[in-house]
């Protein structure tokens, strides 16, 4: 359904405190901070007293770490304009941030650009418009570096966001979107599964929904429990996926997937088949691995690996090329916390090869930051959000 010119205010920094009531039907967010949970209030970011102390941070030689911003309280996924302009969601927050020239040396405070959704933590670019996926509503905001620029800094305009969807499920459990556009320009919308392990007759549940140009929507991928992160393999131009694992079955069954969708139609194991070999305690019954996809990743279990983006530039040692970066969110319900961190994974003649990247965020059980999405700029460094820290990170190789 859509509703073009739906109008949605915006606050600009004069605003803060005076919002209207602005978009703020349907259910409410979930309180979750984790990526495959319920309430858990340990877990709630609290950007306000986190100490960032990128001194415990540890990377491969060579590298660096800086934080572009602290500003970005719940940051979540994140996408660079053709402008320079980076544009963060959030989750509970329910806020969208936009970073003018965010790499150039002395950027300007981070802007809030939508409030009072409903976990907008999906956000994508085509050409220059910017849509935003927050639970049931893709919104699109036409040419929005120009509509940032244009906008009234006193605050009585409002961003022209349209809604472009707001039929998808509503149900908040693993209903928060990762978003992104195919090399052929459809929109990928993943909806995930509203449970722990559960079968749903709304086939559009567990999947990778396909939003065509023309508005015509279908399931691209099925068995597909919980992806927020997936990328577009610059080569091959398959879609890869991060999926997190069910819950309850002990601290490393199943593993999390990275997986890799070559055509429409693909089923990847949920809720039947976790991790390609283990078969679900209930729902596995009289199933056979052989009939679903397997990953072609597999990273401890409860990780929770979120954004991932393929390295595009040329910045980074030659091994990093094409190598795949993974935001690793840090489990929830695991006897000791495992993620926290950022993975990479290169390829060889013989295959795969997963390491951690980055580590120093959890500290013996006390974690001080939570990786959420990751993004390669055009001059080849790495972007990394942080949604318990509200920070975005910058890393460079300085090596020779
Ligand atoms: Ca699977």
């Amino acid at each position: 359904m859509r509703h073009p010119h739906t109008p949605i205010s915006i606050r600009t920094p004069l605003l803060v405190g005076l919002l209207m009531s602005l978009v703020g039907c349907g259910p409410q967010p979930s309180q979750d901070s984790s990526d495959d949970v319920n309430t858990s209030s340990a877990a709630q970011p609290d950007a306000n007293h986190t100490h960032i102390d990128l001194s415990t941070l540890s990377l491969p030689e060579g590298f660096s770490i800086e934080v572009l911003s602290d500003a970005v309280p719940n940051a979540r996924q994140m996408v660079l304009s053709a402008g320079g302009t980076l544009y963060v969601g959030t989750m509970e927050r329910g806020d969208v941030y936009a970073l003018p020239n965010a790499l150039a040396p002395n950027p300007p405070p981070p802007v809030v650009i939508a409030s009072d959704l409903v976990m907008p933590s999906g956000l994508a670019m085509k050409g220059n418009d910017l849509y935003v996926g927050a639970l049931h509503r893709v919104l699109v905001l036409k040419g929005a570096d120009a509509a940032l620029e244009s906008a009234d800094p006193a605050g009585t305009g409002a961003l022209p966001f349209e809604v472009l969807l707001d039929d998808l499920p509503d149900e908040p459990h693993h209903g928060w979107k990762y978003l992104g556009f195919s090399p052929e320009g459809a929109l990928y919308i993943p909806v995930g599964a509203p449970c722990n392990i559960c079968l749903s007759d709304d086939e559009r549940f567990a999947s990778i929904l396909r939003l065509e140009p023309d508005g015509s929507t279908s399931v691209y991928a099925h068995g597909v429990r919980n992806t927020v992160g997936f990328d577009w393999h610059p080569e091959t131009g398959a879609l890869w996926f991060t999926d997190n694992g069910r819950d309850m079955m002990g601290d490393d069954i199943p593993a999390e997937e990275v997986n890799v969708a070559t055509k429409p139609g693909m089923h990847f194991g949920y809720p039947h088949v976790h991790a390609g070999t283990v078969l679900d305690p209930e729902f596995g019954q009289g199933k056979q691995p052989d009939d679903y996809s397997p990953p072609e990743v597999l990273i401890q279990a409860h990780s929770a690996a979120l954004g991932m983006k393929f390295y595009t530039g040329d910045r980074f040692p030659s091994e990093y090329g094409l190598a795949l970066f993974i935001a690793e969110h840090g489990s929830w319900n695991r006897s000791r916390k495992v993620g926290y961190l950022v993975s990479v994974v290169t390829f060889d003649e013989s295959g795969s090869h997963y390491k951690p990247f980055i580590t120093g965020w959890l500290e013996g059980e006390n974690n001080w930051g939570r990786p959420s999405d990751v993004l390669v700029t055009p001059d080849g460094n790495l972007l990394i959000s942080d949604d318990q820290a509200g920070v975005i990170y910058r890393v460079r190789y300085t090596g020779t």
